[in-house]
């Protein structure tokens, strides 16, 4: 998700400059928003912004017989490069309802036993690299090189070589620039000049766009010439099935958008969610303690030991632990909605269907009226009332995350087994600082792995 706004500092567009902080937008609306909330606007580059920060607010946004999802300029501005694959489609268009049909099965719970077995050997593959290093670890660029890696081989047979080696991919460079750009692009839109400056943008960035679309292209080649196989995975789906009723198929143009789509919506948040996991447990003995006697009451004294698949779900204090992580530091900070037809937000504030507000998730789901006064502290097994539902990391309705269960499987049993393998510690003087690139995301976290015998 990039749901955020991400303004390139003009003040003298931004009538309310003073709110937001362009490079930090979402902990700037954290810091300041009991001033503002629980509903309100602001004007960044002649763009009409509302926020939602209350439970009870983003109850009524979630009920999906009043409201639906709509793009934010953010991500409208990813249009661009996603069109309109799963994501950045508007939820009239025919590709969304194809695709999402001819992919949904593949997202199901069950599904998940298809990728569990190349889900585990990635894990090994990023353990054999620890263990042959100093044990010295950068958190998020570790879990980032995991999590690609796991959705490039079970969705699409790509590898990444993430763990040969220390730089970036060059996809993945790419992408962060393409998606910093266009969610740019799609702040900038109600600028006088905007398509001028948005060419002049995509010029200079050409170069690394020809890239990714050729990386994409690639893909697609070496699948259809037979050079790479992957059987019924996501990309098999996507080039060899037809609606079972309509006897639809995607487009090519269409195919490239989705491997996008998913290759980048399939990465970035896992990887934040583990990071921020691993941040909260290195901050919480007694957590951490609870969490490893869990993996050693599952997986026993060997610590090469891997879960089945029917053994994941059964990690239910280390799910607990990442659901915790999720509800402080979603790490999609939000999504908009808008009604279906004209509506009374509140009992006060109307909304037409032209209107879309925010969801925060991250006020949201720090609302001391769903999680009580201690809303703002780590607590794994708070209890729950009836706004915590309003707690959803994965967003809502009929446009809710597809790879929720996908997500899930692969964070819980990679937490799980990096807690029963090693010891994990970070450095007491460091203060949590987030990147808002695209993602919510820990910076400069970095642990120290010891491994352990577990059961000692
Ligand atoms: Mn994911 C939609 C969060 C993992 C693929 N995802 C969403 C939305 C949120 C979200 C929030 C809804 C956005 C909106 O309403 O505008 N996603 C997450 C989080 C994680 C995550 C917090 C991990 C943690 N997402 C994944 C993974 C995949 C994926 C893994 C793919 C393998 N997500 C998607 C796709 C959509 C989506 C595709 C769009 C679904 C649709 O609109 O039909």
């Amino acid at each position: 998700g990039f749901t955020f706004p991400h303004p390139a500092g003009r003040r003298r567009w931004m009538k309310d400059a003073h709110a937001i902080d362009p490079e930090r937008p979402v902990q700037s609306i954290l810091e300041r928003h009991r001033d503002l909330g629980p509903i309100f606007e602001i004007v960044v580059f002649g763009q009409k912004f509302v926020f939602v920060t209350s439970a009870e607010l983003a109850a009524e946004l979630n009920d999906e017989s009043r409201f639906v999802k709509a793009n934010s300029p953010a991500l409208e501005g990813l249009r661009g490069i996603a069109g309109d694959g799963l994501f950045t489609a508007h939820n009239d268009e025919p590709n969304w309802q194809l695709a999402h049909d001819l992919l949904a099965p593949a997202f199901t719970k069950h599904a998940m036993q298809r990728y569990h077995p190349v889900m585990a050997e990635t894990l090994d593959e990023l353990f054999a690299a620890w263990d042959a290093g100093s044990g010295r670890v950068d958190v998020s660029a570790d879990m980032t090189r995991l999590t690609l890696e796991t959705i490039g081989r079970t969705g699409f047979s790509q590898a990444f070589d993430s763990f040969a080696t220390d730089e970036v991919h060059p996809f993945v460079e790419a992408m962060v620039v393409a998606l910093t750009l266009g969610r740019r692009k799609g702040v900038l839109l109600a600028l006088p000049g905007s398509t001028l400056l948005a060419r002049r943008l995509d010029r200079k960035h050409a170069h690394q766009l020809d890239y990714a679309q050729r990386f994409l292209d690639d893909i697609v080649a070496s699948r259809r010439s037979g050079a790479t196989t992957g059987g019924d995975d996501l990309l098999g789906i996507m080039l060899e099935q037809a609606h079972p009723e309509t006897g639809q198929r995607l487009s090519d143009e269409n195919i490239r958008y989705q491997i996008l789509t998913f290759l980048v919506a399939g990465h970035e948040t896992t990887s934040g969610a583990l990071s921020f996991a691993l941040y909260y447990l290195t901050r919480d003995p007694e957590v951490m303690a609870k969490a490893q006697a869990e993996t050693d009451a599952i997986l026993g004294s060997d610590a090469d030991a891997t879960p089945s698949y029917e053994q994941v779900p059964r990690f239910r204090y280390v799910r607990k632990v990442l659901d915790e992580a999720l509800r402080l530091w979603p790490t999609a900070p939000g999504y908009a909605r808008s009604p279906r037809e004209t509506t009374t937000l509140g009992g006060r504030w109307t909304m037409t269907p032209e209107d879309w507000a925010l969801v925060v998730l991250p006020l949201v789901q720090r609302d001391p009226a769903a999680w009580g006064e201690s809303a703002d502290t780590f607590d794994p097994e708070r209890s729950r009332t009836r706004l915590s539902s309003t707690t959803k990391p994965f967003g809502t309705g009929e446009r809710a995350c597809i790879g929720r269960q996908f997500a899930l499987h692969e964070a819980t049993m990679a937490l799980a087994r990096i807690l029963h393998r090693y010891d994990v510690a970070a450095d007491p003087a460091y203060t949590l600082r987030i990147d808002e690139r695209l993602t919510l995301m820990p910076q400069g976290l970095e642990v120290t792995l010891t491994r352990r015998t577990p059961g000692a």
